[in-house]
């Protein structure tokens, strides 16, 4: 009887479990580089260095985008990990760009940053017609700058840099309350 009552327990106590490196796309190694943060896994890719498109070609590769801060709390979390985690003071990829249309953003899902949406850009920002990608900076508290995506000169001028990729993770959906 005990037994009985113990499974629908174990059930609900892992469903209401949250959500761990196992959820992140299978293909991806466990190391240190992996962190959840709501219902996403985080890669923070910062020992390879790579033009705008190819970073977001490797984090899609895996099903996921270049890191959508479109939130604060996704923001703070992102340059605290760099911070204090990685000690990581260069800037890092995210997953937007104004590559289509001059001064329209769009994050990686698609999405149009608004102008009431969250946003952290530096002041003064200079170029914009020729830098169409953006990166946050974590030794100025995350601001986010533009950049040229892919590199110039040969090389010369390069546009390689860290990313973080970020990976939805599928949750399934809680069955809603039934009322009555
Ligand atoms: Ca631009």
């Amino acid at each position: 009887m005990f037994q009985d009552l113990l499974l629908p327990v174990l059930v609900l106590i892992s469903l209401a479990d949250a959500m761990t490196l196992n959820d992140c796309p299978s293909d991806l190694a466990r190391d240190h580089s992996l962190q959840i943060y709501k219902n996403s896994c985080f890669q923070f890719v910062l020992d390879h260095h790579r033009d705008y498109p190819e970073a977001n070609k490797d984090c899609k590769r895996h099903g996921g985008t270049l890191a959508l801060t479109k939130t604060k709390d996704v923001q703070d979390f992102l340059v605290g990990q760099l911070e204090h985690t990685y000690h990581h003071g260069s800037v890092v990829w995210i997953g937007l760009t104004d590559m289509v249309k001059e001064d329209t953003y769009v994050w990686e899902d698609g999405t149009v940053l608004g102008p009431n949406d969250f946003k952290h850009w530096a002041s003064g920002r200079l170029l914009h017609q020729f830098d169409d990608c953006a990166a946050l900076d974590p030794s100025e508290n995350g601001l986010w700058y533009d950049y040229p995506c892919e590199s110039h000169l040969f090389g010369l001028i390069s546009a390689e840099k860290s990313y973080v990729c970020e990976y939805k993770m599928q949750v399934a959906s809680p069955t809603p309350p039934v009322e009555g």
